[in-house]
């Protein structure tokens, strides 16, 4: 009897256990933290979810797509095996099969055409040591120039003009706390209610303390209820409307001379430019009256502190670079940057959007943030990968551009890890035909996704709540994701997969690692003295501490929260003001595509939503695109509210359902890229790219709408 009770004792607590891991969000850059319960009742399982009350960051908060982000992670859909295509059919084969034939393809090709026929296009999903060691393996185990990655998609306009302004590029040059304590805050082309939930007690703080709140977007949302003054811009027109608020500012005399004499250069110019600008010329350009370009430039150039925030909509742009130079210069004229409550900050995207392009999955990139093409920096890092300098590759291009060289069958062979470009990429048409016509495709995924089932070979990759390794969040905060959860089926790190190919490619020497916390040492040491400097950290300090902010170059150091307070990041400390000239999108309407179509996101799905689609809270509460469109469009259009229609532009067409919106403008629709196959916006979006980011032009392009 004893034994008996004993034996259901023992049975009971298996069968009914608890398992508590802690884990951080696997989507947007605030990185919250959480903890995640997981109970088995009997056969049940049951997921609890806590938000981390000590988060310095989100203050003990999660988002919707936080509390639900564990269901995909047990979602049936899970490819759990690595998958061979045999006759347009996926076969399970064994890691040591797929890994084989993965090298023996890879080795053909290149022996026929060259190292540079091979290419890798990773993501900001990736942790930084997994980041890390995708550029690496192209550079090292592939030898190929071919690599970047869908960051090029997100924040690159913004990191373009923050290295050429300010001599680096960091999210924020400030501290989230800094909002709060802003006299003036302009948002720009940011959506923080619905893209980085957990950030609003901030500025809900900022609002409460007296701070005059701007938004610019050309449509309303969460964000611009928050606002004081919502400035409806015309899509595309953002730089302009800057150029008219510069104007004001220089004539009311708001400038801080001595912070411009000090502190920047190239202000002369500007001011010179600035006297041939109209207010009436901007105002019709940007749809914006002269009063409201006047109201907005008046509070920020008065206020004593303030703080100018871009995100995607002023940045994907062809003229993204140009745009962000524009924001900044209110920053720099104002001498609104460098003390509390004031600075400049592009509100990165990805959960590790910030790491990811700094070590060197970017195409002209080295770890550190270092570049490729000074030869100090390419003898550093060769002498940390243990090869000679001039085995290293030279630069490669942007992912649209890597794309287009597939099409051109330059490109022969790709990796992907971590992206799903059939669907984020603009003009995805002709990138799905594109990736159709390549000899040999690799996809590690979770999932099934639009690209992978392109593959030739899936592999299948572990999720945010498995696998552990360092993010960078939007602040530029270290913080250590740690995976408690025991893998499942035969699923791999994405680090591990790297590791195991590198291996079969007769590279182990440099690929031999056994956790991630390896690869972070080596990565700390690849960084160190880069503009990303993370010598100082430590997983043991990330545990300690709660996360670090970079550069931190030394152990003990306490990371830099603010940055520019005495000097900016050039050889002569100075920041760059640059004159930016009229702006327009590189597509206008005509009477055949008579309407502005701008894209962007909503609250409950995550990029392409290969992963939020798989969320039935999320799924069940959002299931379709919708096209947000002003009701005198659709009654000009006569379109009704709820019906599917066609939208079309030179490139191709998406099928979506109305909404009615009277707070967009009226001459612009806007839809999320949330979906794939014809729900995908992108089949619809212009490709044309930033000539020195190399971003596309997401947010804007002309277009016209039929009833399906
Ligand atoms: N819910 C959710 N959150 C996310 C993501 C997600 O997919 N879903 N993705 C994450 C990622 S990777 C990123 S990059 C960030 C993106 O975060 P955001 O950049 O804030 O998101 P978007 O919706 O792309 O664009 C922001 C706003 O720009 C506006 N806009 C469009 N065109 C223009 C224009 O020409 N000028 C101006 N001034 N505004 C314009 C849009 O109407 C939109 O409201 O969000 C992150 N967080
Ligand atoms: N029209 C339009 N298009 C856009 C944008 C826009 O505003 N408008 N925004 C752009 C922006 S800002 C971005 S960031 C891009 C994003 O575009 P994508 O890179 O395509 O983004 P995801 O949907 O996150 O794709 C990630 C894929 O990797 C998988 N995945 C997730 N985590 C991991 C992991 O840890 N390892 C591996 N191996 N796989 C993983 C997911 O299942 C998914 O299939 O889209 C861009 N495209
Ligand atoms: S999506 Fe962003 S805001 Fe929401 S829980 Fe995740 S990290 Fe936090
Ligand atoms: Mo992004």
């Amino acid at each position: 009897m004893k034994d008996f009770l004993a034996n259901f004792q023992t049975k009971y607590k298996e069968l009914n256990k608890e398992d508590i891991y802690d884990a951080r969000c696997p989507f947007c850059s605030v990185q919250c933290s959480m903890q995640v319960i997981e109970e088995r009742i009997v056969s049940r399982k049951v997921f609890k979810v806590k938000p981390n009350k000590e988060d310095p960051v989100s203050g003990g908060r999660l988002c919707i797509k936080g509390v639900n982000a564990h269901e995909h992670v047990v979602n049936g859909q899970r490819i759990l095996y690595p998958l061979l295509k045999i006759d347009d059919e996926f076969h399970r084969v064994s890691w040591s099969l797929a890994l084989d034939y993965i090298k023996e393809k890879l080795v053909k090709l290149q022996a026929e055409h060259g190292n540079d026929s091979l290419g890798v296009y990773g993501g900001g999903s990736l942790t930084n040591e997994e980041a890390y060691l995708l550029g690496k393996f192209a550079r090292v185990a592939l030898k190929t120039k071919y690599i970047d990655y869908n960051g090029r998609f997100c924040m690159s306009s913004a990191a373009t003009a923050a290295n050429l302004v300010f001599g680096m590029d960091r999210g924020l040059t400030c501290e989230l706390s800094d909002i709060p304590e802003a006299e003036c805050i302009i948002l720009a082309g940011t959506n923080i209610a619905e893209c980085q939930p957990t950030l609003m007690p901030y500025f809900l703080k900022a609002k409460k303390k007296g701070s005059f709140i701007i938004v610019i977007d050309p449509r309303e949302t969460l964000t611009t209820k928050l606002a004081d003054l919502h400035i409806k811009v015309r899509p595309g027109m953002d730089a302009n409307l800057i150029n008219g608020m510069l104007k004001f500012i220089v004539e009311k005399g708001y400038v801080d001379h001595s912070f411009v004499k000090e502190r920047t250069k190239g202000f002369e110019k500007l001011q010179e430019f600035l006297q041939s600008v109209k207010l009436q010329v901007i105002s019709e350009l940007t749809g914006v009256s002269v009063h409201v370009i006047e109201l907005a430039a008046e509070k920020f150039g008065k206020s004593r502190s303030g703080i100018v925030l871009t995100a995607r909509g002023v940045e994907q742009h062809a003229s993204g670079v140009e745009t962000v130079k524009n924001f900044i210069n209110l920053s720099l004229i104002t001498g609104k940057i460098g003390r509390r409550g004031c600075g400049y900050g592009s509100i990165t995207g990805q959960a590790n959007g910030q790491g990811g392009r700094e070590h060197g999955q970017k195409a002209d990139q080295l770890p550190g943030y270092r570049s490729l093409s000074n030869l100090a920096h390419r003898k550093y890092i060769a002498g940390v990968w243990g090869i000679r300098e001039m085995e290293l590759p030279r630069k490669g291009v942007s992912a649209y551009e890597m794309i287009q060289k597939v099409a051109e069958k330059e490109i022969k062979g790709l990796f992907i890890m971590g992206s799903n470009p059939v669907v984020s990429s603009p003009n995805a048409i002709f990138v799905e035909k594109a990736l159709g016509q390549l000899e040999f495709l690799v996809v590690a995924d979770l999932f099934l996704s639009e690209t992978a089932r392109m593959a030739d070979v899936i592999l299948p990759t572990t999720s945010y709540l498995e696998d552990t390794g360092t993010v960078t969040n939007l602040e530029c905060r270290v913080v250590l994701r740690e995976g408690m959860r025991r893998k499942l089926g035969e699923t791999k790190h994405d680090w591990e997969i790297l590791c195991e190919l590198a291996n079969k490619m007769g590279k182990s020497e440099y690929f031999s690692y056994s956790s991630a916390e390896e690869i972070f040492e080596e990565l700390r040491v690849a960084s160190k003295g880069g503009i990303a400097d993370y010598y100082g950290i430590t997983y043991q300090r990330l545990k300690d501490e709660q996360g670090l902010y970079w550069p931190c170059p030394v152990d003990g150091h306490p990371g830099k929260k603010h940055l520019f307070t005495s000097s900016f990041a050039h050889e002569d400390g100075k920041a760059v003001i640059f004159t930016v000239k009229q702006q327009v999108p590189k597509e206008t309407i005509s009477p055949e595509y008579p309407l502005f179509l701008t894209t962007g996101r909503i609250m409950h799905h995550y990029l392409t939503g290969v992963q939020t689609r798989k969320c039935s809270k999320l799924k069940g509460s959002v299931s379709e695109p919708l096209l947000i469109i002003h009701p005198e469009t659709a009654k000009k259009y006569q379109i009704e509210e709820g019906v599917l229609v066609k939208v079309q532009s030179k490139r191709g067409c998406a099928v979506m359902r109305t909404s009615f919106s009277p707070g967009i403008r009226e001459d612009t629709l806007f839809t999320s890229f949330h979906w794939g196959d014809l729900q995908s916006i992108n089949r619809v979006t212009n490709p044309v790219l930033d000539p020195l980011s190399k971003m596309p032009e997401f947010k804007v392009c002309a277009v016209k709408i039929t009833l399906l």
